[in-house]
């Protein structure tokens, strides 16, 4: 593994080369934008909670008032915020391999949408999307309104979600993936692929304690493609990659392009 604090000539050129990119993204690249990583400490309503006692159908079933307004108001906080300059430079380099014929699949397992507000399509969300709402008896889609909270500010009480107006008897949840819940198969099916077939492989801002997502980029070991890694911390797939960036992306991936 070489690890590196700002890109040298091995890495610009193995970036410069490649025609089909396969990139994992998490928290870590939105957290430029203002949206807290999955492992950061609670505020408001939720100080007493880690974010991982949140995100599950158990907590839900429990408490829904509690785990909706965390939703509402995580999805509130996604749409005050804007991308940053690590999601603008993947959409650009998502065009510039396209007009050259070649790829750059983006999988992300964030729940907010900063990478298609950047202008890059998203091949695959593994773990949902905040913006969508379901039953959880019947699986209708619920259209609701934008959260009325102040992006920023935690509402001072939890809310009761809606009942499902298709069914009556269902609780609308938010359609993302809680633990315990499996993936949707189309966007890992997909992500398997963008990887099998990638000349170069970027996994950027995630812990990788995430299973089943965070196994995604060892299929690059298969055909030995070189795996990037690009994080200010350590994490669990570092040791596995060829090349660590140790930075923010949001000032480590404009590099990458130059
Ligand atoms: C920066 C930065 C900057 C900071 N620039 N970087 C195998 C072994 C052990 C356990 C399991 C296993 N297989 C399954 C499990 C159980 C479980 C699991 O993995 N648990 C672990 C905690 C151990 N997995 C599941 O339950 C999954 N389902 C499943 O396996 O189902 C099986 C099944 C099959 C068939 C039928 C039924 C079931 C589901 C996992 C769903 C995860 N969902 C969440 C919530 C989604 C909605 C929401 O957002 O609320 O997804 S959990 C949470 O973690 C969220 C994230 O997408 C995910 C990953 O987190 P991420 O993105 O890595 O964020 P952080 O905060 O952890 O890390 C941020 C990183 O950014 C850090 O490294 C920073 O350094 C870095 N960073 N600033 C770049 N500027």
């Amino acid at each position: 593994m070489k690890l590196l604090d700002q890109v040298d000539d091995e890495l610009a050129a193995l970036a410069q080369d490649a025609r089909h990119v396969a990139v994992l993204s998490g928290a870590g690249i939105s957290a430029e934008s203002g949206v807290p990583t999955f492992r950061e400490v609670q505020t408001g309503l939720w100080e007493r909670f880690s974010a991982e006692d949140l995100a599950t159908p158990e907590a839900f079933e429990e408490d829904p008032a509690l785990v909706w307004t965390w939703y509402r108001w995580r999805q509130s906080l996604v749409q005050a915020v804007e991308p940053n300059p690590g999601h603008l430079a993947l959409a650009q380099w998502q065009k510039r391999l396209a007009q050259a014929g070649g790829s750059l699949a983006i999988s992300t397992q964030n729940v907010d949408d900063l990478h298609e507000r950047a202008g890059a399509e998203v091949l695959a969300h593994l773990h949902g999307n905040i913006a969508a709402h379901r039953c959880t008896d019947c699986d209708a889609v619920a259209e609701l309104p934008a959260p009325g909270y102040d992006g920023f500010e935690a509402p001072p009480e939890a809310e009761d979600p809606p009942s499902c107006e298709h069914c009556t008897t269902g609780l609308i949840r938010p359609d993302i993936v809680w633990f315990g819940e499996a993936l949707p198969m189309e966007a890992f099916e997909a992500t398997m692929a963008a990887i099998r077939a990638a000349d170069l492989v970027l996994v950027v801002g995630t812990s990788g304690i995430v299973q089943p997502a965070a196994g995604l980029p060892l299929l690059a070991l298969e055909r030995g493609t070189p795996l990037v890694e690009v994080n200010p911390q350590e994490t669990e797939l570092s040791e596995t990659m060829d090349f660590v960036l140790r930075g923010p992306s949001g000032q480590m991936l404009p590099t990458l392009l130059e």
